[in-house]
């Protein structure tokens, strides 16, 4: 089958696949949790909440660490929540998350959307949904620019992402510090021959199927659906992890396996600090593992604090306006050109792949 196929070409050792939690938990494919069990395990009860809650000090702590060249070998783990400040909502936010506005979808139920044998018979959904979180039409914000920034200083080892927004890639986050987990808009192939699509073919934001031309059937973005392989580039984090000395964990509800368990692949003696609206994964435990820290609350928030504690506030306020000034004129410089009938102008935003060094701190 196709499927064998792919499972052959990523090598039988590396074969990881992704799963909600919830799945998992339930023996490996059964129905997804309720709603109310999901909030309980996200960390929303007031049990989780209560006990040990996000104080100064963690951040202060966490800080302190860095300024004193204690971490040099920082890994991030990040969600959908780094990007919800640039106007993508997450999964599972109540009110805003994709979750609770999926009556426009039709589909069963929420995870169907990203279920690959519900895709195969019903590509639609999921089509609608990409153009909500396709590349193109969002600006990376504040926290994008601080891992940037921690790169610049020479301290980010790797981050791995789960989003497929792009954001990462767009704030400069250059491509070897980088990990896209679940996969990107970036490509697209054929999800039966696996005949590969550059992203201007398949026109993800027309409003029909893309189809492949060998086979007939749909030309899927190479973004990482329930019950597919994890790219390659992940599996850098048997590398990376036993080496990281600060884990930070940003904006993720931690229910998606094998992607949750990475948080658990540090050495025991590793700091881990979660920036997160509520406690997620292991940071639910009461009371928490030593080195563990947390600060609960908006994430924008929070890693403007932690900046200003590192004395970065002001270069990463400096790296947006500079960046963003340049997209913006980029912008108009296009939407001009358009006006004027000359075709759109190749882009130049500025990456740091140049740039990957030990740096000041
Ligand atoms: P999720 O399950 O929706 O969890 C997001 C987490 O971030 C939750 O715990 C929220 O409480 C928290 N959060 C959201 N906004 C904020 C905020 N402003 N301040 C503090 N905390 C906040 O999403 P995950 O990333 O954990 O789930 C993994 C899925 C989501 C991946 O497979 C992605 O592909 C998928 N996804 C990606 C995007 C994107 O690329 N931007 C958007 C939506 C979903």
């Amino acid at each position: 089958s196709p499927f064998a196929s792919k499972q052959y070409k990523n090598g039988r050792e590396e074969r990881e696949k992704i799963f909600p939690v919830a799945q998992i938990s339930a023996g490996g494919g059964g129905d997804p949790l309720p709603a109310c069990q999901t909030s309980k395990a996200d960390g929303c009860s007031p049990s989780s909440r209560g006990v040990k809650s996000s104080s100064p000090h963690d951040l202060l702590s966490v800080a302190r660490l860095v300024k004193l060249g204690r971490s040099k070998n920082v890994v991030v783990v990040a969600g959908a929540g780094i990007s919800t400040a640039s106007g993508i909502p997450d999964f599972r936010t109540p009110g805003t998350g994709l979750y609770s506005n999926l009556e426009k979808y039709n589909v069963p139920y929420p995870e169907a959307i990203f279920n690959i044998d519900y895709f195969s018979d019903n590509p639609q959904p999921f089509f609608s949904l990409a153009k909500v979180l396709y590349p193109g039409s969002h600006r990376p914000n504040y926290i994008h620019y601080f891992i940037r920034v921690l790169h610049h200083k020479g301290l980010l080892l790797r981050m791995y992402t789960q989003n497929i927004d792009g954001l990462e890639k767009l704030c400069g986050i250059p491509d070897d510090k980088l990990v896209e987990a679940h996969g990107s808009f970036a490509t697209a192939s054929c999800h039966l021959c696996y005949t590969p699509y550059p992203a201007e073919e398949y026109a993800i934001m027309h409003d029909r199927v893309p189809t492949c031309s060998f086979c007939t059937a749909t030309v899927k973005p190479d973004v990482v659906f329930f019950g597919e392989d994890l790219p390659r580039k992940y599996f850098l984090h048997r590398k990376d992890f036993p080496k990281a000395d600060l884990l930070i964990i940003m904006g993720t509800s931690l229910k998606i396996e094998p992607f949750a368990s990475l948080v658990n692949s540090v050495r025991s003696t590793v700091p881990r600090l979660l920036l997160n609206r509520n406690a997620v994964g292991p940071f639910e435990r009461v009371p928490l593992r030593r080195g563990d820290h947390m600060e609960l609350g908006d994430l924008a928030d929070s890693v403007r604090k932690f900046a200003e504690m590192l004395g970065w506030d002001g270069e990463i306020q400096e790296l947006m306006r500079s960046q963003e000034v340049v997209a913006s004129n980029h912008e108009s410089c296009e939407e001009t050109s358009r006006a004027e009938g000359s075709g759109a102008p190749s882009s130049s935003e500025e990456t740091d792949s140049e740039t990957d060094s030990k740096s000041s701190t």
